[in-house]
């Protein structure tokens, strides 16, 4: 039998300092990780001070002289960017460092390629994919045929490595047509949900959002210490210590310079997060960068025209931080923030009672006897909103409840 040599990636991260040095390094650490996630090996990094990139090749030419040098001597067959590269200057790179250009953009489509189980993650990521491919044809196509493995040709996508344009746009033809359905589909069962509130867990990836789920519900979703763990959106019934329910939903984490061809092809998965009544935000207090993650979660939210709502932020894994540590977390955008360490239950009684509460803001307090004949409307009351008291009188059955705006208006 004959074993092929599995081909791995041994690159090189480069960065580009346009503001203050900590939080590029932060992002390079955030690149390496993904890198790693991606399945490549990386040997080292360099950062170059500039207030903007070079429109022509990124880094400035002494960089790409040293960066030359340091390929040559590590024997590193790639250099991933730390920003996405337009097609110009993955060209230019590519012709002047002779070896495979790749850039967070691509790094990131590869890890949800591979991720992607479920029909509608598998079309998302594939239209994701081809959208990128198809604006990078001119400097990607040749030397991807070449190298014929590692990042960027993996996924759904991969036996269409075809560099034909026309092959490219009917397949996206194809694929939006696909996902075109499945957004019916999903709006069909939105519908369906009648008027149970609905909450969706946002964050940045590996923040803790489907140990939340898992742990308010027995949802058993996957959660692993791994970036994008979660591509496609679990829901589950949470049913509220008062008695109403809430559909809770489980989805795709955020990450800073999540490529918008992904944001597009995601929208359908995302707009699970645009339809909520409420935003449940869970933040990994314990990461040093939690503040701009946050922000990066309201820029995307804000993308997704999913803002202004109803928001708990959860600062969520207290267990892995001294108290001391904590006081400075605020967070301007939530109504309510809640120190929580989810793993360990800590916190999701009080998540519980905020979500009734912001549940409660649009019921309104009935107390009213009910003629037996009139028995169904209690049945209604009991469906959908929050009994408080029940008693069976002569006159008929008296009850206390909080119910919905739109159900007190036909009772
Ligand atoms: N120490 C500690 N770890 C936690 C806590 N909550 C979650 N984790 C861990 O954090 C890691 C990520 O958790 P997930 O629930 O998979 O995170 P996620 O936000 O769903 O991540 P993606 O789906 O990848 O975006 C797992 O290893 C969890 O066990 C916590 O309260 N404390
Ligand atoms: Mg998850």
């Amino acid at each position: 039998m004959i074993e092929l040599e599995q081909y791995q990636d041994r690159v090189i991260l480069v960065g580009l300092c346009e503001g203050s040095e900590e939080a590029e390094l932060a992002s390079l650490g955030e690149l390496s990780e993904l890198a790693k996630t991606a399945g490549a090996e990386v040997i080292t990094q360099i950062m170059q001070r500039r207030s903007r990139p070079d429109p022509a090749t990124y880094i400035g030419s002494g960089k790409i002289d040293e960066l030359r040098e340091l390929t040559e001597s590590l024997s590193a067959n790639g250099i991933i960017c730390d920003d996405e590269l337009s097609p110009a200057q993955m060209k230019n790179l590519q012709d002047q460092l002779g070896c495979k250009i790749m850039d967070r953009a691509l790094l990131i489509l590869d890890i949800f390629a591979g991720r992607a189980t479920t029909s509608e993650g598998k079309i998302q990521v594939e239209l994701a994919q081809l959208k990128y491919r198809q604006m990078r044809l001119i400097g990607m196509g040749r030397s991807m045929s070449r190298l014929g493995g590692g990042i960027g040709t993996r996924g759904p996508g991969e036996k269409k490595l075809e560099t034909d344009r026309r092959l490219i746009s009917e397949r996206i033809g194809v694929l939006n047509r696909e996902l075109k359905e499945v957004r019916k589909h999903r709006d069909v069962i939105r519908k369906g949900r009648g008027s149970l509130k609905t909450a969706a867990i946002v964050g940045y990836t590996n923040a803790g959002k489907s140990t939340l789920l898992n742990h308010l519900t027995d949802a058993d979703v996957l959660e692993e210490d791994a970036l994008f763990a979660t591509l496609d959106p679990t829901t589950r019934l949470l049913t509220l210590p008062g008695g109403s329910g809430i559909l809770v939903t489980d989805t795709v984490g955020f990450i800073r310079k999540l490529p918008h061809q992904l944001i597009e092809a995601f929208k359908s998965t995302l707009e699970e997060a645009m339809y909520a009544d409420i935003i449940i935000h869970v933040a990994d207090a314990s990461n040093p960068n939690v503040s701009e993650q946050m922000a990066v979660v309201y820029e995307t939210l804000h993308e997704l025209n999913a803002d202004g709502k109803p928001t708990v932020t959860l600062f969520n894994k207290q267990d892995r931080i001294e108290a001391a540590d904590a006081v400075h977390l605020r967070d301007a955008h939530a109504d309510y923030t809640i120190k929580a360490a989810v793993l360990n239950d800590v916190g999701l009684d009080r998540l519980k009672e905020v979500l009734e509460e912001i549940i409660r803001r649009d019921q309104i307090l009935i107390e009213r006897v009910f003629p037996y004949n009139e028995a169904g409307k209690t049945a209604l009351i009991r469906e959908q909103g929050q009994l408080l008291e029940e008693e069976y009188t002569d006159r008929g059955i008296k009850i206390r409840a909080y119910v919905p705006r739109e159900l007190y208006g036909r009772l």
